[in-house]
């Protein structure tokens, strides 16, 4: 049995697809650093950032970090179809996987918390920073649809780890938005990937 700590309209979101996809069991803990209440300790026992998604793994193991979490259950359920078998696909569903948490995900952080980047600055500065953190986030999803939107990567048809996270990591600060005009293919294929029955159900659960 998985435990995943996770919220509403969080990238928790991509791990519920995940573990729907595999077939595995597990349940569903409310916290997050921005909600007070009964999970928040235990979130913070197992991961001092207090960020969701965090899963805990059959043997009480720890695993944080989308990408990391999402390679484990590739790699624990091979025909899931989260990963490719496929070495030459796989390296650059990996490289997709890396690039969604260390470029994309982490500018939602500055937008979201930029008192932490910037923490003796004034109202201004702090505006300043989101406005640029924002339209970085825009350019970020641009190069991934420039890099990745190609049959060795991207799986529209039948999506995976990738595509999964893409479509969450991609609902937040105006990223569909601009692809909608500024990549309009790579936006109606994130559109599809939307409607693939595991996806679409999590995506209204989390009121997107
Ligand atoms: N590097 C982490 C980032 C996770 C993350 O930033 N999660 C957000 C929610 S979508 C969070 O919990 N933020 C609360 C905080 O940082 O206080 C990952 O890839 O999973």
């Amino acid at each position: 049995m998985f435990t995943l700590f996770g919220a509403d309209r969080s990238g928790s979101a991509a791990i519920e697809m995940a573990l729907t996809l595999c077939g595995a069991d597990y349940r569903l803990v409310g916290a997050s650093s921005w909600e007070e209440g009964a999970g928040q300790d235990e979130l913070t026992r197992l991961n001092p950032l207090m960020q969701v998604p965090t899963l805990v793994i059959p043997g009480d193991g720890v695993l944080t970090e989308s990408a990391a979490i999402l390679i484990h259950l590739g790699l624990e359920f091979p025909l899931s179809g989260l990963l490719s078998q496929d070495a030459f696909e796989r390296a650059q569903q990996l490289r997709a996987l890396a690039y969604i948490t260390t470029s994309c995900y982490a500018s939602i952080g500055m937008i979201d918390y930029p008192e932490r980047w910037l923490p003796d600055a004034d109202a201004d500065q702090l505006d300043r920073l989101v406005a640029g953190a924002r339209s970085k986030l825009h350019s970020q999803w641009e190069v991934f649809s420039h890099v990745f939107y190609n049959p060795v990567a991207w799986h529209p048809q039948a999506p995976g780890a990738v595509e999964m996270l893409a479509s969450v990591v991609s609902q937040w600060s105006g990223a569909r938005e601009h692809l909608e005009r500024s990549r309009p293919e790579f936006s109606a294929s994130l559109g599809r990937i939307d409607r693939h029955s595991v996806i679409k159900a999590v995506l209204q659960r989390h009121g997107w």
